[in-house]
């Protein structure tokens, strides 16, 4: 057999590439991880919680727990930032168990507080679900908060699960069996099967924010969304639109049949004490938001057909 001179040059430089690249950046990457390692001993990680909505009802049924680095040199970190770090040098392990501990025990702080019950939804990252952590994790943070398992939900991307699906799918199991919830996240973006779908008993799929963005100028992803919640609701599944930012686009929505809105639109994500606020405004007589939902509610009409309740 012929060697392939030409893939043999490619492979070389492009080896010399990433090696060069990869040293260039290693010193700034050793500041981030140790960085990293001290914001975690110093406790200077904090969640922001953005409500979900329930058009409906026009009242809050969830939030999702947001990761935020409060950084005395970098001042407010989003994780876009570091997350990537985290993945690297596996610190995401122990900070997702923060996540999870300290969304729970937040969740059963507010129920305590006599606010309206609402689900938590958590991320998972690839490494927690790979180490096989993440039942250990959630079980752990569910004993020691207390928290009913039914308001918990994990979201979980499509490029995690198609990473090991085997083992991801033992692993969703065994949480789903204790009465988790789960999402599968960014729906759209990945490659699922419809069969996977079925496999991993989902409670919900998220549609991903980039498909929300354009659904009123573009075409294209209009029908992707419409397939997205067709499909959602012949599958008996809950679905989320994230990223909903104007009325025009939640009026879409809603007429498709997509009741669970999550984005600017209703709130930004905010810290633990105006969530408790938000929560409680919530509770109260109509709730915050229903100037929004009544306003979008009589501009339905250029969707009658596909409005159901
Ligand atoms: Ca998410």
């Amino acid at each position: 057999m012929a060697v392939n001179l030409q893939s043999l040059c490619n492979w070389k430089d492009n080896y010399q590439y990433y090696n060069s690249s990869l040293n260039a950046r290693a010193p700034e990457r050793l500041v981030m991880e140790n960085k990293l390692y001290k914001a975690l001993e110093r406790e200077e990680f904090l969640l922001y919680y953005q409500p979900q909505i329930d058009f409906r009802t026009g009242k809050i049924f969830g939030m999702e727990a947001l990761l935020r680095w409060n950084s005395p040199d970098l001042g407010m970190v989003s994780p876009g930032t570091f997350i990537s770090t985290a993945e690297e040098n596996g610190l995401i392990v122990p900070i997702g168990e923060w996540v999870l501990r300290t969304a729970c025990r937040q969740n059963k702080l507010w129920q305590d507080a006599g606010l309206p019950p609402v689900r938590l939804s958590v991320n998972v990252s690839r490494k927690q679900v790979r180490k096989e952590e993440i039942v250990r994790q959630v079980f752990r943070a569910l004993d020691d908060s207390g928290l009913a398992p039914e308001y918990l939900e994990l979201e979980i991307t499509e490029s995690v699960i198609m990473e090991d699906p085997k083992c991801v799918l033992e692993a969703l199991s065994e949480m789903k069996n204790r009465g988790v919830r789960l999402a599968l996240d960014d729906f759209g973006t990945g490659y699922s099967s419809l069969a996977m779908l079925k496999d991993l008993s989902l409670d919900g799929i998220k549609i991903d924010r980039s498909f929300v963005r354009d659904v009123i100028t573009h075409p294209g992803d209009r029908g992707i969304v419409e397939a997205i919640i067709a499909m959602a609701r012949s599958l008996r599944l809950s679905v989320i639109a994230e990223g909903v930012e104007t009325k025009e686009q939640l009026a879409f929505l809603v007429a498709k049949g997509c009741h669970n809105i999550q984005g600017f639109l209703f709130s930004r994500p905010v810290p633990a004490e105006q969530a408790s606020m938000i929560l409680q405004e919530d509770g109260c007589g109509t709730g915050i938001w229903h100037a929004i939902c009544d306003d979008v509610s009589a501009s339905l009409a250029p969707y009658p057909a596909a409005c159901s309740p």
